[in-house]
């Protein structure tokens, strides 16, 4: 039995974590709660995420949930000097844009991809969709500022703020979301959703 154990299928946010193990290379089990099935409203993985919500991991003893808490302890933790910065102002970017992908993208991209792509066809709200899309285009607009400048959020390097990042954004495909007018943010995305490891996690999903 591996040390982490990652909590949650692969077809959720725990992808975020899953592909962030495959970048670093460590052994885990991927305890496969399904919300589908409401495993994760039982009351033995409410012990472990008293939200009811996945991922959550547990490293030898230590608990922690929130996907990008997650990502970013677990880089820290294992990917220090490459996926994770060494310096303290990079630190802090890598925060801000885990933070920022959180509270500007992934809202409106789960729902354009409800509405476009999950949703029964006759439950799908196409305005809220498109109001959606029409909400991502200042972020997007910030996102192909940055990736204009350097080739990845932080410099010259992919690291944990571009995975976290990507990884919200790896629902903007199901979701039918036009980058057209963002070609640096579109192909900064393809370049990480290339990544191996980001191919290894996307396998776990099929
Ligand atoms: N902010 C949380 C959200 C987690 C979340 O909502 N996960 C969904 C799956 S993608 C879930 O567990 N839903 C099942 C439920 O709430 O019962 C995170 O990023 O970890």
């Amino acid at each position: 039995m591996a040390q982490l154990k990652i909590y949650g299928i692969p077809r959720s946010r725990a992808f975020r974590t899953l592909w962030l193990a495959k970048e670093l290379g460590l052994d885990y089990d991927n305890v496969a709660i399904d919300f589908a099935t409401g495993e994760t409203r039982q009351p033995a993985y409410l012990k472990i995420n008293p939200n009811g919500h996945v991922p959550a991991i547990d490293d030898d003893g230590f608990v922690l949930w929130e996907s990008m808490a997650i990502n970013l302890y677990l880089a820290k933790k294992y990917g220090s000097g490459s996926l994770y910065p060494r310096r303290l102002e990079d630190e802090g970017h890598a925060w801000q844009w885990s933070f920022w992908g959180m509270t500007e993208l992934e809202r409106p991209v789960l729902t354009a991809m409800f509405n476009r792509a999950i949703y029964p066809e006759d439950k799908r709200d196409a305005a809220a969709a498109d109001a959606a899309e029409k909400a991502l285009q200042h972020p997007f607009g910030v996102l192909d500022g940055a990736v204009s400048a350097q080739s990845y959020l932080l410099g010259d390097a992919f690291t944990v703020a571009d995975l976290n990042v990507a990884a919200i954004l790896s629902w903007a495909r199901p979701a039918r979301i036009d980058f057209t007018a963002f070609p640096k943010a579109a192909d900064w995305l393809s370049r990480c959703a290339l990544r191996p490891a980001a191919k290894a996690a996307r396998d776990l999903q099929r």
